[in-house]
């Protein structure tokens, strides 16, 4: 099957270097990279409703309108990886959302195996660095598909970001290229989506514990208009967030915007 993409040109030499990295026998597969892209989340969805294979992914060096949850700005500039996968999971609608976790993980290991820093996952959807933002994960419904979509400032100017964020340059020494980063990606991803996919959450849910770095912290959550503060004290076998407040009483989340209060 032969897929075009209108709006984007497509760089052969970033197409090969992609493939070259990915050390994935499915995602990453076909690629489709570019310098600029308004959205890789828009193209990947006209690709899957195209009939895109599972693993497919998008790839760009820049994007004009990124985006993240809830209609926000995903600030795009040289520098990152922004890349969106085609998936096509076996398992029920309901724990898509467990996606979002699979991503966090898989982008965590990646980033320590080149560069050796310490990411933490922050619940449900960032990884952060030293405090700040270096990773966003949007998980999007598709036409029979699910869309992932991951931005991560690799080498990106600080001054260019917003005052919360950071990039791996800035974070570290060591050098990391956006697109290798991408290609180890894809291979610890089509790992733990693979487990996902036969065994379920328990062993993300395993695997995630080292990287939760808020657990027993006092936290602040929104969770649509509710403003609440607990301390969080786990995840629960869905991939929800278990928050304990004063009253003793623990509630569990399935989606929300954690502050990590002290
Ligand atoms: C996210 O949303 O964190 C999901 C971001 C997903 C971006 C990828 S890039 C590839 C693909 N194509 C897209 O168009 N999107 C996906 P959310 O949790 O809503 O966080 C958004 C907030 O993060 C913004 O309101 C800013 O505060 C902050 N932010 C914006 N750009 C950032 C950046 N480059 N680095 C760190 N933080 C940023």
């Amino acid at each position: 099957m032969s897929l075009s993409l209108a709006n984007i040109q497509r760089d052969p030499a970033r197409e090969a270097l992609l493939s070259r990295w990915r050390a994935a026998a499915r995602i990453g597969q076909p690629v489709y990279a570019c310098e600029q892209v308004a959205s890789t989340m828009d193209a990947a969805h006209q690709l899957a409703a195209d009939g895109a294979p599972e693993g497919a992914m998008v790839w760009a060096a820049r994007q004009t309108q990124g985006r993240g949850r809830l209609g926000r700005v995903w600030v795009s500039p040289p520098g990152g990886a922004y890349l969106s996968l085609i998936l096509r999971p076996r398992r029920p609608a309901g724990e898509h959302p467990q996606l979002s976790l699979v991503t966090g993980l898989s982008v965590a290991e990646a980033i320590q195996e080149l560069t050796r820093l310490p990411p933490a996952i922050r619940w449900p959807n960032d990884l952060m660095i030293h405090g700040r933002k270096v990773c966003g994960i949007l998980v999007e419904a598709a036409s029979g598909a699910v869309i992932v979509g991951i931005g991560i400032n690799v080498t990106t100017d600080p001054d260019k970001l917003p005052p919360t964020a950071t990039s791996l340059s800035a974070a570290g020494p060591e050098e990391c290229d956006p697109l290798q980063l991408t290609g180890v990606l894809c291979h610890r991803f089509e790992a733990w989506y693979d487990a996902w996919t036969r065994e379920g959450f328990a062993p993300i849910r395993a695997a995630l514990r080292p990287w939760m770095g808020f657990f027993g912290r006092p936290i602040r959550l929104t969770a649509g208009t509710a403003l609440m503060e607990g301390t969080a004290t786990d995840l629960d076998e869905a991939g929800r967030l278990l928050v304990r407040f004063d009253s003793g009483m623990i509630r569990a989340f399935e989606m929300g915007e954690v502050t990590i209060l002290r």
